[in-house]
């Protein structure tokens, strides 16, 4: 059997590819496990200063594995939330690296939820973004009513939930949902063009810079204001802030170590 989740490091990127591409990646308990164990390296490794996630095949993720339990078998839902899409949502959101994810094709349900609790997203012109959960009876999860009133306000996020439309990457883009969306043979090349750039930058600060951005809601201006200060503190006598300075005053390049 095939790897449900395949991972390589290359010039500091963590590639991460969902890999069940014949269910068309949908989640199963194999596919969290591999994901858990790419974070795992995502965390320890220091070699790894970036992580790029993406599908195989044509689809980017059909969500929950909706074929795995026999018919009518007794199922707890909150239960495989609770030990394995929210934790896997949270260690994305808390890594102290950047996670780009590049869309390749439809994103359904988890699987639009997982892409969008992602830094930055890239999706190619082709893939598409679908909040299955209400044709199947469910509210969104995987952090999806958070994300979407968030990204898009309150209106379009009750409307992907309430109807489940296809909303296609170019609109997605334009609704603010997603970074940018390329062209389809552009996508790869674009995402781990962004993604190796991330890691060469100053991996303490995109650390700092997500985590900063990630608590702007839910504080108030001036609780942000101190965040700021003192995330800032904490960079002054970083070797990335002395490179950064140093190179603009000598007019060249920088060169990041991320410490
Ligand atoms: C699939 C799936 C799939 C298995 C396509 N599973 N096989 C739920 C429960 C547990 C806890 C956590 O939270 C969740 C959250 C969720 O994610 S709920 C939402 C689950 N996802 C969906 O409802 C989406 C279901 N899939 C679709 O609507 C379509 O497949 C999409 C729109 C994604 C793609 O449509 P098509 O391009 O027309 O492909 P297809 O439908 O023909 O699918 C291709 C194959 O993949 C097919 O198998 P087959 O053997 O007939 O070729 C599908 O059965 C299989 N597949 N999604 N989620």
């Amino acid at each position: 059997m095939s790897e449900a989740v395949l991972s390589g490091v290359e010039s500091g990127v963590l590639r991460v590819t969902l890999n069940r591409p014949e269910r068309l990646n949908a989640f199963n308990l194999a596919m969290h496990a591999g994901l858990a164990a790419a974070f795992d390296q995502a965390e320890a490794d220091a070699a790894v200063r970036a992580v790029l996630v993406t599908g195989a095949g044509r689809a980017f993720s059909a969500g929950a594995d909706l074929q795995e339990r026999k018919p009518g078998e007794p199922v707890d839902l909150g239960e495989s939330l609770e030990q394995r899409y929210n934790p896997l949502v949270k260690r994305m959101r808390a890594l102290e690296k950047p996670v780009v994810c590049a869309v390749n094709g439809v994103a359904a349900g988890a699987g639009a939820n997982f892409a969008l609790a992602c830094d930055l997203v890239l999706a190619a012109r082709s893939a598409s973004f679908i909040q299955a959960f209400v044709k199947i009876g469910l509210v969104p999860d995987c952090g999806g009513t958070w994300f979407l009133p968030g990204l898009a306000g309150v209106q379009r996020a009750m409307g992907l939930a309430m109807t489940g439309e296809r909303l296609s990457a170019e609109d997605a883009e334009r609704w603010g949902l997603i970074w940018k969306c390329v062209p389809d043979d552009q996508l790869m090349a674009e995402a781990a063009k962004l993604a190796t750039a991330l890691a060469q930058g100053p991996t303490r600060t995109l650390g700092l810079i997500k985590k900063a951005i990630y608590s702007g809601t839910e504080r108030n201006l001036q609780q942000q204001l101190d965040l700021e200060r003192d995330l800032q503190r904490s960079l002054g006598d970083s070797a990335d802030y002395r490179e950064g300075v140093a190179a603009f005053r000598e007019k060249r390049a920088p060169k990041f170590t991320g410490r």
